[in-house]
């Protein structure tokens, strides 16, 4: 590895590389090096850590629907992606703590595979296409990795802070002859995932292009009539045909009018599946998945390309929230105290509106913005969208409402990536909770609520790098309202007039 891919050059990497061909982007195997190194450089400095210790992980599995034979298309696990970049399934990689070298065992594949799936490949083949040191079977595991003599094996086991699930141990026939330790790799490999590479914010800046574009050919495809899913859809299809993305990185939230206040619209139970009316406020957050890495990035604009005066109100409440935050973003800052911003300002709009009345600092007392913004303000993102490490030790979940929804309350550091996502709802359930509540329903100008029942709700969603001194915007799409309005105009001008001049006929 030379310096300038160390210090993450992505140009200057030699070597292998995953690629899609086309206009995707290139992403070198240096890239899994380099988080190696990085993996190793901290296990040495942790003196829990014996000389002699190998890391030991075990990649994704294959898995079926059911009780049937219908394969689902494949993703590899989030920690092993980081680690190995390696795309197949059912493999184990180990790393040498002190020397960095690496092992990738794979499947000894059946003949049959040869029939239906293709190439059998030697270890060879991915030893050089992942660029590691060594490539062996996965039942010669045991062998291999007792010739090592480790004094330890570190396995991954620890709680994901997001689902509360926990990250599956490396496991095999024989691994009971070994001295394991399922204590000391999590919150190291974790922390190491916070901080992004150059490299990997390169990858993150791809993920973002190619997803903001697909939004914006949404914003250009949109008619009053259409069904949500044909937006999904197309998103999708963008994505994929234009940036290989196969997967997006979560499921897609597409709501119109009232939808847009569903802040998880979408799953199988609301599927996308409301015709978009005129007036409707669209709320759509989608992001493509490259290579493993996410993006997350959420649009709201009118079906019909126009704000009334009530959505243009409560839109640029949002926008003003958003570019506050992201004026204030720097390494050091306390993410709480980001989300605390927003809501303060989303307070003082909602007051000018006319929604609310009274001493804003009062209404922060009693909570008043999580009525509006249930949710946190952003969270991190990488290779998961909803990456880890938001909750390391010492940090600990603020139990009060709105704050106790932040997937991290850490404090900034150059190279974390974070979503940026205020946003203002009109969400039944909340409203009367509120209203039935008088140490909160004083503040409420109730006759001008009514107006908004049924509004839904604006969320405005970009990705960011933390910086030296400031934030990187990753996202690219029209923000403004006259942004929005102009490019919508612009857009569908021509399609219009060609439907205007098919209804002449
Ligand atoms: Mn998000």
């Amino acid at each position: 590895m030379t310096d300038e891919v160390q210090r993450g050059n992505m140009a200057a990497a030699e070597g292998p590389s995953f690629w899609l061909g086309n206009e995707t982007l290139k992403v070198p195997a240096a890239l899994f090096a380099l988080n190696r190194k990085r993996l190793c450089d901290r296990l040495r400095g942790n003196k829990d850590v014996q000389k002699n210790a190998i890391v030991l992980m075990q990649g994704g599995e294959e898995a079926q629907r059911y009780c049937t034979d219908t394969g689902i298309v494949f993703r590899q696990e989030s920690y092993f992606h980081w680690t190995f970049g390696v795309t197949e399934p059912d493999c184990y990689g180990a790393i040498d703590v002190d020397t960095g070298k690496s092992i990738v065992f794979v499947p000894k594949l059946p003949e049959s595979y040869a029939v239906w799936m293709g190439k059998i490949h030697h270890p060879e083949y991915f030893r050089e296409k992942y660029a590691v040191d060594e490539v062996h079977y996965k039942d010669e595991i045991t062998s291999v990795l007792a010739s090592k003599k480790p004094s330890v094996l570190l396995t991954l086991r620890g709680v994901n802070t997001d689902s509360g699930n926990i990250s599956r141990e490396a496991s095999f026939e024989g691994i009971s002859q070994f001295n394991v330790n399922n204590k000391i790799l999590h919150p190291e490999i974790a922390e190491c995932r916070v901080i992004k590479t150059d490299m990997e914010l390169e990858v993150l800046r791809y993920t973002n292009k190619i997803s903001s574009e697909a939004h914006k050919e949404v914003m250009k495809a949109i008619k009053v009539g259409m069904k949500e899913y044909e937006m999904e859809s197309l998103f999708q299809h963008y994505c994929y045909t234009r940036g290989g993305m196969r997967h997006t990185s979560y499921t897609c939230i597409c709501g119109s009018g009232n939808n847009s206040s569903v802040l998880h619209y979408g799953h199988a139970g609301a599927p996308n599946d409301k015709t978009v009316e005129d007036g409707d406020l669209c709320l759509f957050d989608m992001g493509g998945e490259y290579y493993c890495y996410a993006s997350d990035i959420t649009c709201t604009f009118p079906a019909n390309g126009k704000f009334t005066p009530d959505q243009r109100a409560i839109y640029e409440a949002v926008l003003k929230s958003s570019r506050a935050v992201m004026k204030a973003i720097k390494p050091g800052v306390a993410w709480p105290d980001m989300h605390r911003l927003a809501d303060r300002v989303h307070l003082e709009e909602l007051t000018k509106i006319g929604i609310l009345k009274g001493n804003v600092d009062d209404m922060v007392k009693v909570h008043l913005g999580a009525i509006f913004m249930p949710h946190g303000l952003g969270h991190l993102l990488g290779i998961d969208v909803h990456d880890v490490g938001g909750y390391p030790e010492g940090v600990d979940r603020i139990n009060l409402p709105g704050l106790k929804s932040l997937r991290t309350a850490r404090v900034l550091k150059e190279g974390m990536v974070l979503t940026v996502e205020p946003g203002i709802y009109f969400i039944d359930r909340l409203l009367d909770q509120a209203l039935n509540d008088p140490s909160q329903s004083c503040f409420i100008n109730n006759e001008v609520l009514q107006r908004f029942r049924r509004f839904g709700g604006v969320r405005i969603e970009d990705d960011i790098a933390v910086a030296a001194n400031g934030m990187e915007l990753l996202t690219c799409v029209p923000r403004t309202v006259e942004e929005i309005e102009a490019f919508m105009a612009e857009a569908q001008g021509s399609t219009k007039s060609f439907d205007s001049l098919a209804s002449q006929k």
